[in-house]
């Protein structure tokens, strides 16, 4: 545990600070305090901003005080700690370009930032034992409604967390989040900041859940959290603002019996009540330290503060409710230190695959467990292009309306996930995935199944989608380099992954050829730090339809195979693509062999398959001689015509 951070962490309850923005205004700064005064002590970029100014009002921007009233903010933290915090953040909640564009200072980011840990850092060297978090919350613009772009928000974030960790913070926080996408970009960027700076530090995540029970944009908890704990450098998750302690409390409880990382709870001072035009938190210290005991008690949080509306009061009184404790025998403990032994969250596989209790896919809107009641997990083949006609003419088209109106028809009939490709020779992949992905990431439910095997193609995948999707796929058919790319992309976006047992000597056709292979895309996906159950092993599926002897056997073949890798290796999923088994027979002898050959590989095992939902019949809606024939087509039965 390289962390002083982290070893305080593992070792007890630690307390945040209260909010900046009230204490700012009750310390009344003139309007001075938010000019860049041309005539300042001012250099490089921020004396050219200064000029360019000409002494204009910031009015509103707090990050400026970093620069033009160190003293007032560090008096703030200052009073915090000596309140009891053991950490405070950094006074940077609006320290990106696309906030401080709105006061035409985006450039100023790195000199913002890099003040406020300075200043910061001063206030807990006055201390011992204190802790800095640079924090950078949400900014304005929301990226799955395409107000701003990934590639935006990576490098401005980038640029802040860069700034923050020279200036000497022990964390990263990503507070106040409303956007699924959003905060992946947040992530990406914390992991390239600390990897260009050399600094490892914990990295915490807070989203927001509004009023109406869901994140503003309408994810559930469920889906954050199966997003959040794809991110090893993800060592705290929580959520902060929008409401007071009293409705955050089944969010709360959800995190605590579903979370593998420490949690991390700011509430603001209650619901606000509008007096006078302001709004006015009135939630009392008592109040929210008895809310904090609960939490600490019952769920396990780890970290606790609060967000708008609390004063270093307020934080008096949750530092002498639970500051300090230990966290002894809780529950959520137990699991923490179950999935990470000693602590180390670098480390991900096996142990925190045994302890998630949620292993599934995200959307931006919800969690989809892999593991589906009396089913199996339906992956939509029909929003592909080399899948269905429809989908290839309206993408020629670019009718982008109607191929969302198609993906929400494969919802309606029972897809738990879509997969998406949009290969089609002579049109531009990766443009026509990001342009459908947009559309898809916001209008559609369930999550995504990423279809290419096109890394390029994968990445511009991975930057357009919130939550957790899968990627599919990877082989060794090129080699092993392609394959390390992708699996390497889908830890850094958090997905996980179909792998086919093809290798460099072709598709396996036999049952010890596709386990060998199998085995081989384990190990490599394992290495790659992916849990098993993000694994998905497609044994292929070819084609019993057109009666090609090389293929007669490889039905039964497929089956065996998933039979046997389910017996060594039984939480790695599998899947299939079911209709490539009927290409070439009448829709009627399509739907039959489909059925038939999907209900003995779900025998065989099978946890997934891509079909086409609504066309699969259960074996009692089928005729018994025809199912009959479908599975002796299935099995190989030859059945020879008399003389
Ligand atoms: N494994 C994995 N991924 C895959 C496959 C697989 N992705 C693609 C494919 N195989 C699975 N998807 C489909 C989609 C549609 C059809 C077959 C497989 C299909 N379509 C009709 C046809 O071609 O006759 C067209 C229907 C239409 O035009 O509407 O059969 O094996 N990992």
């Amino acid at each position: 545990m390289a962390s002083p951070l982290l070893e305080a962490l593992n070792d007890r309850v630690l307390v945040w600070d209260g909010a900046m923005g009230t204490q700012i205004q009750r310390r009344d700064p003139s309007d001075e305090a938010f000019v860049l005064d041309p005539g300042g002590p001012w250099s490089g970029a921020v004396a050219e901003a200064a000029d360019r100014l000409g002494g204009k009002l910031l009015d509103g921007c707090n990050e400026i005080l970093n620069l033009t009233r160190p003293d007032v903010i560090e008096a703030i933290h200052a009073d915090y700690f000596a309140a009891g915090s053991d950490m405070v953040e950094t006074n940077t909640f609006g320290s990106t370009s696309i906030v401080l564009a709105e006061y035409e200072i985006p450039e100023l980011v790195h000199e913002v930032s890099l003040a406020a840990a300075q200043i910061a850092r001063r206030a807990a060297d006055r201390f011992s034992g204190k802790f800095v978090i640079g924090a950078l919350g949400p900014g304005t613009k929301l990226v799955s409604l395409g107000q701003t772009t990934f590639d935006e928000l990576e490098s401005t974030y980038t640029t802040s967390f860069t700034a923050l960790l020279e200036g000497g913070v022990d964390g990263l926080l990503l507070e106040t989040l409303q956007d699924l996408l959003m905060v992946k970009a947040g992530i990406v960027a914390a992991e390239k900041a600390m990897a260009e700076t050399g600094r490892r530090v914990p990295l915490i995540v807070q989203v927001t859940m509004e009023q109406t029970g869901t994140m503003l944009l309408g994810s559930e908890m469920g889906a954050a959290l199966n997003m959040l704990e794809c991110f090893p450098s993800v060592v705290g998750v929580g959520m902060n603002c929008a409401t007071g302690p009293q409705e955050m409390q089944p969010h709360v409880r959800f995190l605590g019996q579903n979370s593998t990382r420490p949690l991390s709870v700011q509430p603001n001072a209650g619901l606000p009540v509008m007096e006078k035009g302001q709004a006015v938190y009135k939630l009392s210290p008592d109040e929210l330290a008895a809310f904090h005991e609960q939490f600490v008690t019952e769920f396990g949080v780890a970290m606790v503060g609060g967000c708008c509306g609390t004063t270093p009061a307020h934080i008096e009184a949750v530092k002498a409710a639970v500051g300090g404790r230990a966290h002894g025998t809780n529950a959520h403990w137990q699991k923490v230190r179950g999935a990470f032994p000693g602590f180390d969250f670098a480390m991900r596989g096996e142990e925190q695959a045994a302890a998630t209790q949620l292993v599934g896919c995200s959307s931006l809107y919800q969690f989809q467990p892999y593991e589906q009641d009396n089913s199996f997990l339906i992956v939509g083949e029909r929003t592909n292009a080399n899948g269905s006609k429809a989908f290839r003419e309206m993408l020629a088209a670019e009718n982008w309306e109607g191929l969302t109106e198609l993906a929400r028809e494969l919802e309606a009939e029972g897809s738990h996930v879509l997969d998406v490709c949009t290969a089609y020779v002579g049109r531009d992949e990766v443009r026509d995935m990001e342009k459908l992905l947009s559309a898809y990431n916001q209008h559609v439910t369930v999550p995504l199944m990423l279809d290419s095997t096109e890394w390029p193609v994968v990445e511009a995948s991975l930057r357009k989608v919130a939550g957790k999707p899968i990627v599919n796929s990877i082989n060794f058919e090129d080699g092993e380099a392609r394959t390390e790319r992708v699996l390497g992309l889908c830890r850094k976006y958090g997905a996980a992954v179909v792998a086919l047992t093809i290798d460099e000597t072709g598709m396996a056709k036999t049952v010890e050829h596709k386990v060998a292979v199998a085995e081989r895309l384990i190990d490599r996906t394992r290495a790659a730090g992916l849990p098993d159950h993000d694994l998905f092993l497609d044994c292929l599926t070819f084609t019993l339809g057109s009666g090609d002897e090389e293929f007669r056997e490889s039905g039964i073949a497929t089956i065996e195979a998933i039979r046997e890798i389910k017996r060594r290796y039984p939480r790695v999923n599998s899947i299939l693509g079911i209709s490539n088994v009927s290409f070439g027979l009448k829709a009627a002898a399509r739907v039959v062999l489909n059925s038939v050959f999907l209900a003995r590989a779900r025998e065989a095992g099978l946890t997934s398959a891509i079909v086409h939902a609504s066309k699969i019949l259960p074996e009692n809606q089928v005729d018994g001689e025809v199912w009959k024939i479908a599975d002796d087509l299935v099995y190989d039965r030859r059945v020879f015509a008399a003389g």
